[in-house]
């Protein structure tokens, strides 16, 4: 497998998108912490999410904003994909090393949703992240495989 550690990061306000390394996101995250100190069942280093946004954003831009996102969309190398309103995400963390080397499972990164809605928004293996301001995209948190089709579907389709 070609494990090419980039990341896709979108900014729907300002129209941007870029690449980044995981590198270079742990490197530049202000609240590294153990996976741990927020998930007990899951060992490993993490940073956390909105702080490294928050400096992401401000990093770039050079208008001062204290603007937050509404949603993060993330979606991860197999198609799985999870959309979140921001509110759920005051503890989500960025799961990027075990014992200092790459992911065996979720590489390049995971998303970890403490005491979100549902333990399906842990996303492995992501290589997108969205931040989405769109009040439309409502209060509740979805999940699934993209273009995922219902079986009842299935069956119209034939
Ligand atoms: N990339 C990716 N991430 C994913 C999934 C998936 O299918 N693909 N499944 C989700 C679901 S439905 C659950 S319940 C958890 C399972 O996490 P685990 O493999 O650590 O038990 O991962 C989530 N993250
Ligand atoms: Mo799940």
């Amino acid at each position: 497998m070609n494990k090419q550690a980039h990341i896709q990061v979108m900014d729907q306000h300002r129209g941007s998108s870029e690449i980044v390394t995981v590198h270079q996101m742990a490197e530049t995250a202000p609240w590294k912490l153990s996976l741990a100190e927020r998930v007990p069942e899951v060992k490993g280093e993490g940073f956390d999410l909105k702080s490294w946004y928050r400096h992401w954003r401000d990093s770039r831009s050079t208008v001062e904003t204290q603007e937050e996102p509404t949603h993060l969309k993330v979606e991860a190398v197999d198609e799985f994909q999870a959309l979140i309103p921001w509110a759920e995400l005051d503890q989500a963390l960025i799961l990027y090393a075990q014992n200092g080397e790459p992911l065996q499972k979720g590489f390049p990164i995971r998303l970890y949703v403490p005491n979100g809605s549902s333990e399906c928004l842990n996303v492995k293996s992501v290589i997108k992240i969205s931040f989405l301001y769109d009040q439309n995209l409502g209060n509740e948190a979805t999940y699934g495989y993209k273009n995922a089709v219902t079986v009842e579907e299935m069956k119209f389709k034939k």
